[in-house]
């Protein structure tokens, strides 16, 4: 008997640092979304997707990794929210990631905002920073929205999430469906997209306080060699002043970012990996539509 096959487009959705990037990442085991402790980390949509196969089935979870939910106002901020609200608006299934320690206020604005009703299920991330009766409650909480979402369930990148179990539920939810994709591809988005989210995490792993909300990056070349990928890039802030922080005494922590990011770029394609950065100053550049387009967002 031939196998049904099933597909669809899944937006993850949260307030800023719920765990989304880290859990595609997990999802198919490679490292190819920006993760950090810092808030407001991912700034666009990006495409993960895993395949989940059982007797019965072959599934296709395509994932769409968005910007947290939030309420800042500059326009870049107001674009990062776009991004989320669109991703959204525009899927077969939502699934909703809040913290366990959070409040269900969060929940409850994110039900106001899913206008169109998109099926939902909620994950309940970083349970391993939570005791059994604390995640019961949690989950006793929730019991009163029952009927809004398709399913609850409490998971941990770190500790005890059986991954195939949570696939295999989450692709019961698809529709019956042609593959979108080639089964071997883990994402749609450029080689050239992922370097730039790699530089982007280690200014926000390797500096603090404004400076990683107020940076940038703007890859302008790549040479790929057999061995060897050599990379340009630029990173953009607004002040001189941030200049010389990103900088550091001895350019010290320019070298401390770019070290980190070649690590990165170098276990993801396993090469060698030289990287050239520049600092340039564009005052205003995160409230300037015209600014924030040279950058890579499609405003
Ligand atoms: N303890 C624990 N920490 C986690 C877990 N999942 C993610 N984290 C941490 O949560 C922080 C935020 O993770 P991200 O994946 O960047 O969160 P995000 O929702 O993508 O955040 P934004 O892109 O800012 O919206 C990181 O420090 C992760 O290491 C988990 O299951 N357990
Ligand atoms: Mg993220």
């Amino acid at each position: 008997m031939d196998k049904i096959t099933r597909a669809g487009f899944i937006a993850v959705i949260g307030r800023p640092n719920a765990g989304k990037s880290s859990f595609l990442n997990w999802i198919v085991d490679e490292k190819l979304a920006m993760v950090s402790h810092k808030a407001n980390a991912t700034r666009k949509r990006m495409q993960i997707i895993a395949m989940y196969e059982d007797e019965e089935s072959i599934n296709q979870l395509i994932f769409i990794d968005t910007p947290g939910l939030h309420e800042k106002e500059r326009l870049l901020d107001r674009f990062m929210l776009d991004e989320a609200l669109k991703a959204m608006g525009d899927c077969d299934l939502i699934l909703f990631l809040s913290p366990v320690h959070d409040d269900l206020k969060e929940y409850e604005k994110f039900l106001a905002l899913n206008k169109k009703r998109v099926p939902h299920v909620v994950l309940l991330t970083k349970v391993d920073e939570s005791t059994p009766e604390k995640l019961l409650e949690k989950m006793g909480q929730y019991a009163k929205y029952q009927e809004e979402f398709l399913a609850l369930i409490p998971i941990s990148i770190k500790k005890g999430t059986q991954k195939e179990q949570l696939l295999a539920t989450l692709s019961k939810f698809l529709p019956t469906s042609a593959l979108y994709y080639d089964p071997e591809i883990l994402t749609t988005d450029k080689m050239k997209d992922i370097y730039r989210e790699f530089i982007r995490e280690s200014i926000f792993e390797k500096t603090s306080k404004e400076i990683p909300y107020f940076s940038d990056v703007v890859i302008e070349k790549v040479e790929e060699l057999p061995q060897l990928e050599k990379i340009f890039a630029q990173i953009v802030v607004e002040k001189r002043s941030q200049k010389g922080i990103l900088i550091g005494k001895d350019g010290k922590t320019l070298q401390r970012i770019g070290k980190h990011a070649r690590t990165l770029i170098e276990a993801l394609t396993g090469k060698k990996v030289f990287l050239k950065l520049f600092v340039v100053v564009k005052p205003g550049w995160s409230k300037d539509k015209k600014s924030l387009e040279e950058i890579g967002y499609d405003i």
